[in-house]
């Protein structure tokens, strides 16, 4: 029983579980953002980040954003810039050494191996390569517009890409949020919430 209370008080003082989140998107040129699988948001002006609410299952959830680049190859450059806020506080952004993953290739319209899905295996995709912070670069000029929406909290991502942003036009991005336990028994894991739940 004492152990069981320390054991507790201990996760809660690592972070309480996350039950909901935000996550503020915006892509050079255009943008799907799928949460879970599902598509919930779509943008194509860079300038006017789309912002996505949704709830956490078991403090878990997977992002996926799909970004393409309207000018073929060299004759433009691509961006992608995402913050996810948790409820507990924590503050996800694009960022160097961050845990986004991603992957170039097809368009979307070529693209059918579920690679939005939440189960998806991304253990092959690669770091973003990174550019300016949120404010700077080529997109520096839109940034009092773009903080009409991204300034509760200030926005403190980086513009990122898959690979040099002259080369591949159509890229893809995730993020697993509360990546699942998956060695633990389940009902181990549910009495483990159960408990921190009923302390909240
Ligand atoms: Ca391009
Ligand atoms: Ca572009």
């Amino acid at each position: 029983m004492r152990r069981a209370v320390l054991c507790a008080l201990g996760m809660l003082s690592v972070g309480l579980l996350a039950q909901a989140a935000v996550v503020r998107v915006s892509g050079d040129n255009e943008w799907q953002v799928f949460v879970n699988g599902e598509l919930l948001a779509q943008g194509n002006d860079w300038q006017r980040p789309t912002v996505t609410e949704f709830e956490l299952k078991n403090g878990s959830a997977v992002i996926a954003v799909y970004v393409h680049d309207f000018e073929p190859g060299a004759a433009g450059v691509g961006g992608f810039l995402a913050d996810i806020i948790l409820d507990n506080g924590e503050y996800l952004p694009t960022e160097p050494g961050s845990a986004w993953v991603c992957d170039a290739g097809e368009p979307i319209a070529n693209r059918n191996d579920g690679w939005e899905q939440p189960n998806f295996d991304d253990s092959g995709w690669g770091e973003l390569q990174y550019y300016e912070q949120f404010g700077g670069g080529v997109w520096g000029f839109g940034a009092a517009t773009m903080r009409q929406v991204l300034h509760d909290p200030d926005c403190t991502a980086f513009w990122a890409w898959c690979g040099p942003n002259n080369e591949a036009d159509d890229v893809y991005f995730r993020y697993t949020i509360g990546k699942p336990l998956a060695v633990e028994p389940t009902g181990k894991l549910a009495t483990a919430w159960g408990a921190l739940k009923s302390r909240r």
